[in-house]
């Protein structure tokens, strides 16, 4: 088994550790990217941390994820709440895919409730920060054992 997972990083992510501090922490994108680089030597995992302000390149990279890759973590931002290309995408991606968001959606505001890609992902983590993209890459080895 190939042991390839893609990271993918929704719109405005690019600005993490300077965007509202309080709620999505200091750490910037490079520093979460170093800390994924880190746990996937330990877990044997080898990953491709990318971000797009651009819901198309997300669904892009998605559909090429497709036969040569074994997970998904993705963090799809404020597409989360918006996006049925997004999902239409996981749907027709066969590997496992673990949903990831910094702040804890549900005790926000009302229309970050919903999340069209929980109605695809294998797990969903809110709330846990950062640590969340970590917990996500232990899940997906914990499936591929
Ligand atoms: C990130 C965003 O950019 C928001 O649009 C989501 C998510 C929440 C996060 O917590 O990582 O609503």
């Amino acid at each position: 088994m190939s042991r390839n997972i893609l990271i993918l990083n929704g719109p405005n992510l690019n600005l993490l550790g300077t965007r509202e501090p309080d709620i999505y922490g200091a750490q910037t994108l490079r520093d979460v990217e170093n800390a994924c680089v880190g746990l996937a030597r330990e877990l044997s995992l080898s990953i491709d941390f990318r971000q797009s302000n651009d819901e198309g390149e997300l669904v892009t990279w998605i559909q090429q994820a497709r036969g040569h890759t074994d997970g998904i973590v993705i963090n799809p931002a404020a597409y989360t709440h918006t996006s049925v290309a997004i999902l239409d995408a996981l749907n027709m991606y066969d590997g496992t895919v673990i949903e990831v968001h910094i702040s804890n959606i549900h005790k926000r505001e009302e229309f970050r409730h919903h999340s069209y890609v929980s109605g695809r992902a294998d797990g969903v983590i809110a709330g846990c920060g950062t640590n969340g993209y970590l917990l996500a890459l232990r899940q997906i080895a914990h499936r591929l054992g």
